[in-house]
């Protein structure tokens, strides 16, 4: 509490629109902190609001979840793939259009405000607009990897499967569990040459040999997003105790901040720091300094055109 109340004598002159111009035009290194909330006008449902994934998923009952949160936890997918498989089509990064918003951090980056966009979003719409310094804290779909021999691929190596809602395995464990199988045939061959002629049936089990690979099938390979349960890149520790120093404004932008601990970004900035909130609804378990409540893309909208500041156009996508 005395923090909160240091915080609004500190700021007890900022509370207005007025005062959120001034801190944008005033700053030079601006973080910006996003979510899903910044790519609902894109056609992308967040988690949490009342037309977000998690009440959709309740309503549909159809993957018999216990918890909507499963979806994307990663103890239940390691058991239940073909699950995650049946829906990931539905938020595959595909046709979308980067947002005012994602423009409007894109129109900062150009003016040399921005210090970062950490995203939790995985929709790599940032990129598609051009950001630069974003960080994507949750990961995306650009690549995957293997759960068991941890080989990396092109995420677009697993597009197939997901249009097809099939589950995908690692075609690098395949090849490792053929050559292991191969080099034990190989090596048995040799040994019975010098044995006696009686032994050689009994070496020539293979569900055996493959019980020495490891058995099993090869690893299941997910999208390189990260699911509740999974740790996030280093990188987000590494940069975030860079930008930490260097930060001279906050704005947050489409979250609920319940995600942990991209949501704790606010307490490791420093106090002196001031915050912005843009949402379509209010948080009670944080107080960020002004609180700029509604769609976030008129927001922004409105913020530019008072500053007398551009938003770059809707980029042409083309196919291919
Ligand atoms: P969330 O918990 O669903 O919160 C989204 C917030 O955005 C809510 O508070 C909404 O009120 C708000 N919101 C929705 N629409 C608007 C709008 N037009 N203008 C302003 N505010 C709006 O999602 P968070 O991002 O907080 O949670 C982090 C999760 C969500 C991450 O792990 C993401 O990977 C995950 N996610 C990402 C995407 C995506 O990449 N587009 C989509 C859905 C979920």
């Amino acid at each position: 509490l005395s923090r909160i109340l240091r915080r609004r004598e500190r700021l007890s002159n900022v509370s207005t629109l007025e005062d959120a111009l001034r801190l944008i035009r005033d700053s030079k290194k601006i973080i910006i902190l996003s979510g899903a909330g910044i790519s609902t006008s894109c056609g992308i449902p967040d988690f949490r609001s009342s037309t977000g994934l998690y009440s959709k998923l309740q309503e549909e009952g159809k993957y018999n979840l216990d918890d909507p949160q499963q979806m994307f936890d990663i103890h239940y997918f390691k058991e239940n793939p073909q699950v995650f498989y049946s829906f990931a089509k539905q938020i595959y990064p595909s046709n979308f259009i980067p947002s005012p918003c994602h423009r409007w951090i894109k129109m900062l980056e150009d003016k040399g405000k921005l210090l970062r966009n950490y995203t939790q979003n995985i929709d790599t719409l940032e990129s598609l607009a051009g950001v630069e310094k974003v960080l994507q804290c949750h990961g995306s779909f650009k690549t995957a990897s293997c759960l068991r021999c941890k080989t990396r691929v092109p995420g677009q190596t697993i597009e197939p499967h997901i249009m097809s809602q099939q589950v995908p395995y690692c075609g690098s464990c395949r090849t490792k569990r053929d050559e292991e199988i191969n080099r034990k045939k190989e090596m048995k061959k040799g040994k019975g040459k010098a044995k006696a002629k009686a032994q050689w049936d009994d070496n020539d089990d293979d569900d055996s040999e493959e019980d020495e690979w490891g058995g099993g099938e090869p690893g299941i390979i997910k999208p390189d997003i990260t699911f509740f349960g999974q740790a996030l890149d280093s990188e987000f520790d590494q940069c975030l105790f860079q930008d930490r120093e260097e930060v001279d404004l906050l704005v947050i932008i489409g979250t609920s901040l319940k995600v942990a601990p991209v949501s704790e970004v606010l307490t490791h900035i420093p106090h002196s720091v001031p915050q912005i909130y843009i949402n379509l609804t209010p948080v009670y378990h944080v107080q960020p300094d002004i609180c700029l409540l509604g769609d976030a893309d008129s927001i922004v909208n409105d913020l530019s055109s008072q500053l007398g500041w551009d938003i770059p156009p809707p980029i042409a996508i083309t196919n291919g």
